[in-house]
């Protein structure tokens, strides 16, 4: 199981991570993607997907026309850890930034 992140380490995770932010009243980051269009959401989509399957790590997401709502928790840690940090990563990566 992988460990959850906390203090400093948590800190400074986070602040590489742009438009990321802690969820309130519970262990996990959450951020929301705004797209163009509904293509450029479901095209982000399927690069996460793929990256998460990759990963084994899985994220809490819903897509309305062209914004995305994720949210990052490894569920088997019961918190954030490096995988969430890894994810998040790709994921601002494939929103061009
Ligand atoms: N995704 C997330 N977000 N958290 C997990 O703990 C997790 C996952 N566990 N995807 C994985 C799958 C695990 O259940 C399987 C058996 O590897």
């Amino acid at each position: 199981m992988r460990e959850k992140l906390s203090g400093d380490a948590r800190k400074a995770a986070l602040e590489k991570l742009s438009g990321w932010s802690e969820v309130q009243g519970r262990d996990a980051i959450a951020k929301k993607f705004v797209f163009r269009n509904f293509n450029e959401a479901f095209g982000f989509m399927s690069r996460a997907a793929l990256m998460a399957e990759k990963l084994d790590h899985h994220p809490e997401w819903s897509n309305v026309y062209k914004t995305v709502e994720v949210t990052l928790s490894t569920h088997d840690s019961g918190g954030v850890t490096e995988l969430d940090i890894k994810l998040a990563e790709a994921m601002n990566r494939y929103a061009g930034g």
